[in-house]
């Protein structure tokens, strides 16, 4: 059969419709070697592992061009409502399995390949995963394009195409060390360059005034330099339904190769600099997830990015001679947080300046283009560019964000008068300690909807972070809980799982993963119990053979996985998961605890740090010092164990994941928005132990309290305590095991003697301790131990297991899609 929607030929395919290859193993092979001889230019014979790939990747490209191609087609006739998401990052994981796996097309390739005396898992793992993004948030975008996809919602995907995504982490002697990720070296066949739909970006220069031909006072950009931006696109298939929505990436590129006089005149290094200096814009991912540096390539990126792709969809995508006053009936541009912000001052000015419009009506239009998700509550993640450089790389937008301010201010002066207080307070315009621009307010007051990312979050954005806004503007703030894509996180990365749930369930859970809720009556019937447990089981040693291929870690077949996964950060609390396996070591070396009483656990971490952030960095060598010394005592042989694959990524997470008997998510109460990897491991069957935090929070909720460890303080308890003067240093004296494993981490014990490598952690956990670890460490331990109890009730943990799936269909992306759709987009 035939893949792709059967439409009467529309006149935009003036040549028929494009078919795909038939879905028979013949019709496969004869597609594959086609690409092999004829795309990559090589014989199977002499062909490489490289070229095999390549070719199956863009033979799988064959079945989903069809779809695209139909796809667009509807899109550009129907007129519906797009969906703009504008993201600086997009995480996305490896695409062919995914793109196999949209097509029905795995057993298929799996046996075609098999013909060819190919072993198609070789394949598979030679993707190296684009990784455009830094963690959640970028995960997030990917998880949300899936989602509409796999809707049939119209949605473009605008991003950044950096030539390095986030850096490969390597250990040496225990610490990080970064290479850069170089995922285009070996070819990347999941993109297509159009080089012809160029975008050309302005920066620099000043603006002056002048009066139009109706005698109004105008102002205008005199830029004095440009970049062009070309666009690649990729496919986004949607789970074999036909669709194929487009992500959009941009990538820069300098208007003229060289400067030929320079070039002429001899000076080749003088001619290719600016040619360096203009590409450099879309060169590297910034690898900071949460303080961000205010550097100036990072504001010409986001500029860069977010003016390629709102000409793209105004001048390109829309009609010709649309007529722009009904813009918000076409589009919705959400911004993934601050960073495509920028976006609002850029339609501003291709309104009125390019297109004529006052203000007044062009601010009305432009406000109903955007809306803007909130990712974060630490006060230090909040976007905010100097005025200076805002000034002197975008003179025009700077002039517009001061009218809209001004404008803004006024009318607040309005409702509130004499109250200069609150107006301070709400200016987008803040003066210490120098003048700035902050982008969460500009984003707010110019978007029809602001919402953050879980229940917990969203009520703090409003109380906390923008609280003067949240009052003004009481219907504009919103909540959209995130979610995670079940064809990535279950589907693929948990066949096993899939598979038995398909079995008693049928298969619409995929994509209507509250049918899971089917599955609880399962969770009493021992022989599904039996075949779940086993499934974990199964994916235990499936992960311990890629740890040992990737890694070169041997782990003990029969112990409990014990998982933490995440961007390293203090607020996330690794130091605190340290402490408590230092504390289980410290129980059984002093003789305190028998090991043979201990539950045997394998604790797994992978986390990268960013580069400059020094904290994390020396919680990583201590992770991996702590774990080397454990691995190596005989005492504790078996019972606990400590790995730190390098270099956690989506591709490691997919095999992680559903390895998992327990879920670390132990953030202090308050500052993770969300966390979405706590979602991934409830609906791979892995129990929680967390604090009421982000999601957590709706996690318990709805697995229920017998269903979840929870511990440590509530968020307003975090916050008393802070205002009473919070001391760590009181809790290391009246607590005697958290003074022994502090003194066991302080001696020297896991860095050969050398008390000072452990110093700058334990000093800080001492002294400072910003995000309490010390105050909940007790509790912690004694939610630890309340893990252990269960867990040695095998019955009582797989019951509870299959509750956690059964209990998060609420979790899936496509939940989160339909709540932007009915809360946010109107579409
Ligand atoms: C994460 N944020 C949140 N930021 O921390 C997490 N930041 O709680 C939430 O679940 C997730 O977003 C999705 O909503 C991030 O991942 C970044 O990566 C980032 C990158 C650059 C600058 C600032």
């Amino acid at each position: 059969h035939r893949i792709g929607p059967t439409m009467p030929m529309s006149s935009e395919r003036a040549s028929g419709p494009v078919e795909a290859p038939d879905k028979t193993v013949e019709e496969f092979v004869a597609a594959f070697l086609n690409e092999l001889n004829f795309g990559q230019g090589v014989l199977l014979s002499r062909s490489t592992i490289n070229d095999q790939y390549l070719a199956l990747a863009r033979t799988v490209r064959q079945y989903l061009m069809a779809g695209w191609l139909e796809t667009g087609v509807q899109r550009r006739e129907s007129g519906r409502k797009t969906i703009g998401y504008l993201s600086a990052e997009y995480l996305l994981g490896r695409q062919l399995s995914n793109a196999l796996l949209a097509t029905d097309l795995q057993d298929i390739a799996d046996e075609a390949m098999k013909q060819c005396g190919i072993d198609i898992a070789a394949l598979r793992a030679q993707e190296i995963e684009p990784g455009l993004g830094n963690g959640g948030l970028g995960r997030l975008a990917a998880c949300f394009v899936d989602s509409l996809a796999t809707m049939d919602v119209p949605c473009i995907g605008y991003g950044i195409r950096y030539e390095y995504g986030i850096f490969r982490q390597t250990f040496e002697d225990n610490r990080q060390v970064e290479v850069p990720d170089s995922w285009l070296s070996l070819g990347s066949p999941w993109e297509f360059p159009h080089p012809e739909r160029q975008v050309r970006v302005d920066f620099g220069g000043r603006t002056e005034t002048y009066t139009d031909d109706q005698g109004r006072e105008r102002s205008r950009w005199i830029p004095d330099w440009n970049v062009l931006g070309i666009p690649y696109h990729h496919m986004v298939p949607g789970f074999r339904n036909g669709t194929v929505n487009t992500l959009r990436l941009w990538s820069a590129k300098a208007t003229q190769a060289f400067d030929l006089q320079i070039f002429n005149s001899g000076d080749y290094a003088a001619a290719v600099r600016a040619q360096t200096f203009a590409e450099n814009i879309s060169k590297v991912l910034y690898p900071e997830d949460s303080t961000p540096q205010g550097k100036e390539l990072r504001l010409q990126q986001q500029y860069f990015f977010v003016a390629c792709s709102l000409h793209d969809f105004i001048q390109n995508t829309l009609p010709q001679d649309f007529d722009l006053r009904r813009l918000p009936e076409r589009i919705i541009f959400q911004l993934n947080d601050t960073h495509p912000v920028i976006a609002i001052p850029e339609l501003m000015r291709i309104l009125v300046d390019r297109k004529g419009f006052d203000w007044d009506e062009a601010w009305d239009i432009t406000r109903q283009c955007f809306a803007y998700t909130c990712h974060t509550l630490l006060p230090e993640a909040l976007e905010v560019w100097s005025a200076e450089l805002l000034g002197r790389l975008l003179p025009r937008h700077l002039e517009i964000i001061y009218r809209i301010n001004k404008e803004f201010l006024e009318e607040v002066r309005e409702t509130f008068p004499g109250d200069e207080m609150r107006i301070r307070s709400m200016s987008i315009i803040a003066e210490h300690p120098e003048r700035s621009v902050r982008m969460a307010y500009l984003a707010t007051i110019g978007s029809s909807k602001v919402n953050g990312v879980a229940e917990l979050h969203s009520q703090l954005l409003r109380d906390k972070v923008l609280p003067e806004f949240s009052q003004y503007w009481t219907e504009k703030f919103t909540n959209v809980t995130n979610g995670i894509t079940p064809r990535r996180f279950v589907f693929l990365a948990n066949r096993r799982l899939s598979d038995l749930i398909t079995d008693k369930i049928g298969s619409g859970w995929v994509t209507d993963l509250e049918r899971l809720r089917d599955l609880e009556p399962y969770a009493d019937d021992a022989d599904f119990r039996a075949e779940f447990a086993a499934v974990k089981q199964a994916n235990k040693e499936r992960l311990f053979k890629v740890l040992q291929a990737r890694d070169g870690i041997e782990l003990p077949e029969h112990a409990m996985l014990d998982v933490m996964v995440k961007r390293l950060h203090e607020y996330k609390r690794q130091s605190l998961k340290l402490l408590h396996i230092v504390s289980t070591y410290e129980s059984i070396i002093s003789g305190r605890m028998r090991a043979e009483d201990a539950v045997p656990r394998t604790f797994v971490f992978g986390a990268k740090a960013a580069p400059g952030y020094h904290m994390a960095k020396e919680t990583i060598f201590l992770i991996n010092s702590v774990a080397a010394t454990i691995n190596a005592d005989e005492r504790v042989k078996d019972v606990l164990s400590v790995a730190f694959p390098a270099n956690y990524n989506v591709t490691l997470a997919e095999k992680l994941i559903p390895a998992a008997d327990l879920s670390e998510q132990i953030s202090l109460a308050g500052k993770e928005a969300s966390g979405t990897g706590n979602m991934k491991f409830a609906l791979n069957g892995a129990l929680t132990i967390g604090t009421d935090d982000g999601a957590n929070v709706e996690i318990r909720q709805l697995v229920g309290d017998d269903n979840f460890f929870l511990f440590g303080m509530t968020e307003p308890e975090v916050e008393q305590l802070r205002a009473e003067g919070y001391q760590p240093t009181s809790y290391y004296r009246s607590n005697d095991r958290l003074r022994a494993t502090i003194d066991l981490l302080a001696g020297g014990h896991f860095t050969r003697g050398d008390r000072a490598a452990s110093a700058q952690v334990v000093d800080n956990l001492l002294t400072q301790d910003p995000f309490m670890a010390l105050a909940d460490f007790q509790g912690y331990l004694d939610a630890q131990d309340r893990v252990d109890a269960v867990y040695r009730d095998t019955d009582a943990w797989t019951r509870s297991a299959i509750l956690n799936v059964a209990r998060s269909g609420f979790f899936s992306s496509d939940r989160s899609m339909r709540d932007y759709l009915d809360r946010i987009w109107n579409a």
